[in-house]
């Protein structure tokens, strides 16, 4: 059923897998870190201002996975984007009709700076970096995937929480106009996620508005989505349209659905199983064998202590 061909890749694009690696390799080669391009306000507005930015980033050293990045084609054909439909196949084949340029995000609640921005004014492109992350869905499926983003500290420390501030939820855009999965998929409308504030500023929490060095593609959630790699994948809100700093614990939508099977926290823990399956072992897409689920997504030493004296069990 995964069949492994060559990423398809349209000849408007100017920066396909094979060309983004040579450069890869060539900036480690040549040492260069950070390549200073256009950074026009408009950026990510413009396709090929984007485009640029996001296939020169600097690659970050900090806390990646050891494995072998997915590819292009695993990585945008098997996923999970209710919105589009609950096949793995529905996000690539529905998503491309989503518009998503331009996009703003509404920032409100316990915030100093509360604002609709435009996403560039949101993510700048200095900022900007590869970090290649393990995934892990609650569906025990995982893969490697090397995003282009910022940290989502940075965006905290730009507008502002105030003291009360203990949690952020996050929204996904609702538009029925172009997502056919709103009329079914069994969620409450729309998607939200949350984060405890402390979760959210730990420097391996990311935004991510790219993937493979190109912009992200509709069905990974652009233009911008959460990507926090020891949490189960359903944490990892798509397309969002707005950040709420609130002192109360935020509803989810996974949660609100199910809340005997999907816990605010959805820490990826081994010894803890989902009521219908063991989350001991993951299938990894496109390999034969599954391999153990390390505690954290094997981010532990990084996000342990976040949790410490917090029973997990009950937690979950
Ligand atoms: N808005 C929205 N975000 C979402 C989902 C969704 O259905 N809607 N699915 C989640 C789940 S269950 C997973 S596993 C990941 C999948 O991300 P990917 O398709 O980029 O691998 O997105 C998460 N974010
Ligand atoms: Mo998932």
């Amino acid at each position: 059923m995964l069949i492994k061909r060559e990423p398809e890749i349209r000849s408007s694009e100017i920066t396909p897998e094979l060309v983004y690696r040579s450069r890869r390799e060539f900036l480690r080669t040549a040492g260069v870190g950070a390549v200073g391009l256009a950074t026009s306000s408009m950026w990510l507005g413009d396709d090929l201002a984007a485009q640029a930015v996001l296939a020169n980033v600097k690659k970050s050293t900090y806390m990646v996975a050891d494995d072998k990045p997915h590819s292009y084609e695993d990585i945008t054909s098997y996923n999970n984007y209710y919105e589009f439909g609950t096949q793995k196949s529905d996000p690539a084949r529905y998503a491309g009709q989503l518009t998503v340029k331009p996009w703003t995000v509404k920032v409100d609640g316990l915030v100093a700076k509360p604002a609709d921005y435009a996403l560039e004014d949101f993510i700048k492109p200095h900022q900007l970096e590869e970090r290649t992350y393990r995934f892990r869905c609650v569906e025990a499926w995982s893969m490697v995937i090397p995003w282009v983003g910022i940290p989502l500290a940075d965006v905290i420390n730009r507008v502002q929480p105030d003291g009360k501030a203990k949690y952020v939820e996050f929204t996904t855009l609702m538009r029925p106009s172009e997502m056919p999965g709103l009329r079914g998929g069994g969620l409450d409308w729309p998607y939200t996620e949350g984060l405890r504030l402390d979760e959210a500023m730990h420097p391996l929490a990311f935004l991510a508005v790219g993937l493979y060095g190109k912009e992200l593609p509709n069905q990974n959630g652009a233009p911008i989505r959460l990507v926090v790699p020891w949490k189960y994948g359903f944490k990892n809100i798509k397309s969002i349209v707005r950040m709420r700093f609130t002192e109360e614990q935020p509803q989810t939508a996974w949660n609100k659905a199910n809340p005997r099977e999907y816990g605010f926290y959805s820490n990826v823990n081994p010894t803890v199983d989902h009521p219908r399956w063991s989350q001991a072992t993951e299938r990894v897409i496109g390999q034969l064998f599954k391999r153990k689920t390390l505690m954290f997504n094997g981010y532990a030493d990084q996000v342990a202590p976040l949790y410490k004296g917090m029973d997990l069990k009950k937690f979950y």
